[in-house]
């Protein structure tokens, strides 16, 4: 059925953590009929002060609306959830964060279970959710035809980004970017560690670090340029040869410091053994050859 503009699509809820009850404010916020369950209770009282149906159990919630948004811990609590409910039927959209092969999996038991499925990644901490101008956005991949009738009502909480009919390419941008955060976070753990050692004012610093990883990061569309390729030393700003290099500073300076550079080695590890085995001329794009192959 299409969505109007009069009557918004009902919408029921699965998990009320902290995501899951910024995605149900979200929706009653914006009209949607809402029915919400969660294993604990209580935490579905406020919602229901703010107009949401709170249903006493899972199957009984799943009953209720055919579009079935699941936003629980882990794939284990989802199995866990979803065993006695009925979803013949049912469009089910799972938000829950998982692995590409869980997604996958779940997509396989929730068709043999006669319903539709939808993985999506959260690309977002709650506060973001409801809030259009905070960027936050939610990947989503499966059944594109689920993905286009529904992502009106999707687009409610957070932007949409479809990356394909595979259910695991949603979890598996979720996981890389988040990787990347992950990676980001490490280099700003040493960055911190080593003026702190010194009488620099950490709120001083913060924005130097902000500003310069900022200046950094359009450095990976070169790196998908040169992937793209194959040519690792096309567009070179900063040669491979010269970085290596340059390594024994880093690491002299935390042991000077003294801080730990455990968060730094492994990856001066991978550039040395690029650079043994490879081109002095390429840039860092050959350490991702060493992680795949
Ligand atoms: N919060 C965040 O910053 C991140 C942002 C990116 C996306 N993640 C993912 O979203 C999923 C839910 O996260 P959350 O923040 O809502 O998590 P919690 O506040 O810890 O709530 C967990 C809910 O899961 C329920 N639950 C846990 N185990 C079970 C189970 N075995 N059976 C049924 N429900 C279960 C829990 O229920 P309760 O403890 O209140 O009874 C909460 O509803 C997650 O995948 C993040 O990775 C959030």
């Amino acid at each position: 059925m299409t969505q109007n503009l009069v009557e918004k699509t009902p919408v029921t809820l699965l998990g009320l953590g902290a995501m899951g009850t910024a995605l149900a404010r979200a929706w009653l916020a914006a009209g949607h009929p809402l029915t919400v369950w969660n294993r604990t209770p209580d935490r579905a009282a406020a919602l229901a002060d703010e107009g949401a149906r709170v249903a006493d159990t899972a199957a009984a919630a799943v009953a209720a609306n055919s579009l079935v948004v699941i936003c629980l811990l882990d794939d284990a609590s989802v199995t866990e959830t979803l065993a006695g409910t009925d979803l013949a039927g049912r469009d089910v959209v799972d938000l829950t964060t998982g692995t590409p092969a869980e997604a996958r999996a779940r997509a396989r038991w929730v068709s043999e279970r006669g319903a539709r499925h939808l993985d999506g990644g959260i690309m977002a901490v709650p506060p973001m959710i409801g809030v259009p101008e905070s960027g936050g956005y939610v990947f989503y991949s499966g059944s594109h035809e689920l993905f286009e009738r529904y992502q009106e009502t999707l687009a409610v909480p957070a932007g949409t980004t479809y990356v394909g009919e595979d259910p695991g390419f949603a979890a598996l941008h979720d996981v890389a970017l988040l990787s990347a955060m992950y990676g980001m976070f490490a280099g700003a753990a040493h960055a911190f560690a080593l003026i702190r050692t010194e009488d620099i004012d950490p709120a001083a610093f913060a924005p130097l670090l902000a500003d310069w990883l900022v200046a950094m990061a359009p450095a990976v569309h070169r790196t998908a340029d040169q992937l793209r390729s194959g040519d690792y030393t096309k567009d070179v700003v900063s040669r491979l040869s010269m970085q290596v290099a340059g390594t024994p500073t880093f690491l002299n300076t935390a042991e000077q410091q003294g801080v730990s550079p455990e968060l730094l080695t492994p990856y001066f590890e991978l550039m040395r053994r690029r650079l043994a085995e490879g081109d002095g001329e390429e840039d860092l794009t050959g350490v991702i050859d060493l992680l795949t192959h």
